[in-house]
């Protein structure tokens, strides 16, 4: 555990708009404003394939996160929920989640971080792939229809169930878990899903947050789909 009392010098963030490292970039904007660097990464270029990246992150994605310790080690997350987990455990004085030996509250937080991170957002990638990603040849019709559908008939209605009994996804006060469960709002929104007001006026919530304006600053960057001569359709293989 020889970083356990070592503080951190700086953060690196390798971004790109409005995709997973928005939970994160939301985050690091939560707990230390502007202080960190975003580098922004060509996903429909390619940059995630050369070789410099690749030994960064053998997944070719974003979000990775670059931690500088003091004693001049980088460590490298590559996972945005860990990232967006650790980060606010690390900054606890910050009270972004609940405290992990809180018992319930925080394994409700735990539930909400893994249901939106890992279950919620595997639907959204399917959806996302099979509309924008793959070429004709490859995306599938059927898939789709039974992600969307997973989604609305078992997704939408466990987030609603919370919301309608709470400002925000875990209870009443912002959490960590907003910024997990807000990135999959928003996601889904831009596929024609969590329609409805509930919806809505959870993410106006959310947008008052200048942690959250800030992170979506180059939304209007973001391309939704790759063109044809793109290099990412030579290489995807998600
Ligand atoms: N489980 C990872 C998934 C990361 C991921 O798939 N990122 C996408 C953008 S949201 C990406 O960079 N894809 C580029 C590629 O696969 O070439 C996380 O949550 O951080």
């Amino acid at each position: 555990m020889k970083h356990a009392t070592m503080k951190v010098k700086k953060f690196v963030l390798h971004h790109y708009p409005a995709t997973r490292s928005v939970r994160v970039r939301w985050m690091l904007h939560e707990i230390l404003g502007d202080d960190f660097e975003v580098k922004r990464v060509e996903l429909y270029e390619g940059a995630q394939y050369e070789a410099g990246y690749l030994v960064l992150n053998p997944n070719h994605s974003v979000p990775v996160l670059e931690i500088h310790w003091e004693d001049g080690s980088i460590q490298h997350m590559l996972e945005s929920v860990a990232m967006v987990e650790w980060l606010a455990d690390h900054y606890s004085e910050r009270e972004l989640c609940p405290h992990p030996g809180s018992g319930a509250r925080r394994a409700d937080y735990m539930q909400i971080m893994y249901f939106a991170g890992a279950w919620l957002d595997m639907m959204l990638w399917q959806i996302r792939i099979h509309t924008h990603i793959l070429g004709e040849d490859e995306a599938d019709q059927k898939t789709l229809d039974r992600y969307r559908g997973k989604f609305i008939d078992d997704g939408e209605p466990q987030i609603l169930a919370r919301l309608n009994k709470h400002e925000y996804i875990l209870d009443d006060q912002f959490s960590a878990a907003d910024c997990i469960m807000g990135h999959i709002v928003f996601w889904a929104k831009a596929y024609g899903l969590c329609q409805g007001e509930r919806f809505d006026a959870y993410l106006a919530t959310l947008m008052q947050r200048d942690s959250l304006a800030k992170s979506l600053d180059d939304l209007a960057t973001f391309q939704i789909a790759p063109e044809k001569n793109q290099p990412i359709i030579e290489h995807f293989n998600g």
